[in-house]
């Protein structure tokens, strides 16, 4: 049996307000993303993300949808996406659409009728609970800032659950309705082509019967974090089975924001939940050999040991990017090593490729309330001083050094992190092994993380090592260097030695 399309695919996530505009503007549209397709195919990417680009108040910038089958007129419209998804197909690029379950935008019709009164149809959409308005009805609490996750609607009196912002009020899952619009919104998508769904807080959404309060220990933590219940695994075998009633493997690659693998695993169900999970405890590890050999065994032991298949991603919209946190280009570079070398399918997020660091926001210029601007930076396509936006102060500043990171220079300097990037992209497309086979982690002394890729139907072995520590080690490892983090010696034997914050893929003799 062949395996499916995604287990070998290299994901891309573009932000859409951030990625590229298609005339003069402070922010990016579909057309743009569409224009500069090519810049991916070159790279070497198998399947495009993208992040919200419904119509929204962009209270959390898309992820408050006002729409569900429709585009926000600041990216286009649905001709432009049809464009654009076709025009990915073309290239043999495949394209997941984000849906967001969990919550809609509090200028939904359907949140305004729910809010226009007790009796209205659509009341039991949302999820209202009685009772005073010093009090809210349980100690959840809200992400980005230390608020109950409960608004009090004044004119109705009762408050309503928002895990999010009081603009992305929950919706009910409980109520059949919801789930049958739900439905019909992945139905809207399918029936248009997409490829599949990076599923949005997707364990949100179903809620512990009788809303209890968080543990007193945890009571601090937003409840998105927390929330895990039976019931949202229900609720997804029942979107698996609408997916899987497409041809084509749709697929459906779940945000579960909870920061536990042994608890991320559950949502792969028994292959018929969701096909591929993000897990963040990776994202959040320091750049130590001990705590990646940690996280890494961990998600071997959790996800391969049922028989799931597991994803790597360091970066996205809503974490300071990995060569900020990581602190240099080297570990930035060698780090690629780990979300293209290790058994699962690697998300990177537009930018990174360049060896992006997150913007400076001044407070003048701060826009999101979750504090995630940085990373959410335009990205620079060309030196000149309007990185080749048309305008040259977007919606958000440019992140450093754009007149030197940026696709055009990069493109032209064979030594970048962008060349780095294609060719790690491409010697992975040309190993089975690493796209496909086993792993054994290896013993390479307390500062490296190496491991083999074996198998994959008719290829040779692979072996990746990285160096996280201070000081060069000495590695018995024979073989060909296939890739080095700082390009030194490809093409020949591997010198028995590697740098700091260095990494090699090797092809074993
Ligand atoms: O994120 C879910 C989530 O839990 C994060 O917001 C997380 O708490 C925070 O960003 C940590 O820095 C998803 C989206 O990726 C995010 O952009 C949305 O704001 C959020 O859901 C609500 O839709």
């Amino acid at each position: 049996m062949t395996a499916p399309w995604w287990r070998s695919a290299v994901f891309y996530q573009v932000y859409p307000r951030s990625f590229a505009p298609s005339r003069p503007a402070p922010t990016g549209d579909l057309a743009g993303i569409e224009a500069h397709l090519d810049h991916l195919s070159w790279l070497g990417v198998d399947a495009v993300w993208l992040s919200p680009f419904y119509p929204s108040p962009q209270a959390d910038f898309g992820y408050d949808v006002s729409d569900y089958c429709d585009v926000d007129p600041a990216y286009g419209d649905l001709a432009a996406f049809d464009k654009l998804l076709g025009a990915c197909h073309e290239r043999d690029l495949r394209l997941l659409v984000d849906l967001v379950p969990n919550h809609s935008s509090d200028r939904h019709p359907w949140f305004v009728a729910a809010r226009s009164s007790r009796d209205d149809p659509k009341r039991d959409w949302y999820i209202w609970r009685d009772g005073t308005p010093d009090e809210p009805p349980n100690n959840w609490m809200a992400a980005f800032s230390p608020v109950p996750a409960w608004t009090w609607d004044d004119a109705t009196g009762q408050w309503y659950l928002h895990q999010f912002l009081p603009q992305q009020p929950d919706l009910n899952w409980d109520n059949p309705e919801v789930v049958e619009a739900m439905h019909d919104v992945m139905r809207f998508w399918l029936d248009r082509g997409v490829d599949g769904f990076r599923i949005d807080v997707i364990h949100g959404i179903g809620k512990e019967p009788g809303l209890p309060d968080d543990p007193p220990d945890m009571a601090r933590l937003p409840h998105a974090t927390l929330n895990d219940t039976a019931r949202t695994h229900e609720l997804i075998r029942g979107m698996r089975a609408l997916v899987d009633s497409y041809p084509g493997d749709r697929l459906m690659l779940g945000e579960v924001y909870l920061l536990s693998t042994e608890r991320v695993a559950t949502y792969y169900g028994e292959g018929d939940e969701l096909h591929l999970s993000f897990n963040f405890p990776p994202l959040y590890t320091r750049w130590r050999a001990d705590r990646w050999r940690a996280q890494i065994a961990d998600t071997h032991r959790l996800i391969d040991g049922r028989g799931a298949w597991a994803t790597w991603v360091l970066s996205n919209h809503d974490n300071v990017r990995h060569r900020s946190r990581y602190g240099s280009e080297n570990r930035a570079r060698a780090a690629l090593f780990l979300l293209l070398g290790l058994r699962g399918s690697p998300v990177l997020y537009a930018g990174e490729e360049l060896g992006l660091e997150d913007a400076v926001v001044p407070p003048d210029r701060v826009v999101d309330p979750g504090g995630r601007d940085g990373c959410r930076a335009p990205v620079p396509w060309s030196a000149a001083a309007d990185h080749g936006w048309g305008v040259t102060d977007p919606w958000l500043p440019w992140p450093p050094e754009p007149e030197r990171r940026n696709v055009e220079d990069l493109s032209a300097d064979t030594s970048s992190i962008l060349h780095l990037y294609r060719r790690l992209l491409a010697a992975r497309r040309a190993s089975p092994a690493l796209r496909l086979g086993d792993f054994e982690m290896l013993d390479a002394g307390p500062d490296v993380v190496a491991w083999r890729r074996t198998g994959g139907a008719g290829s040779g072995h692979r072996i990746v090592a990285v160096n996280m520590g201070p000081s060069p080690a000495a590695l018995e490892l024979a073989g060909t260097v296939l890739v080095a983090s700082d390009g030194a010696g490809e093409g020949s034997p591997f010198p028995g030695t590697l740098g700091p914050d260095r990494a090699v893929l090797i092809e074993p003799v």
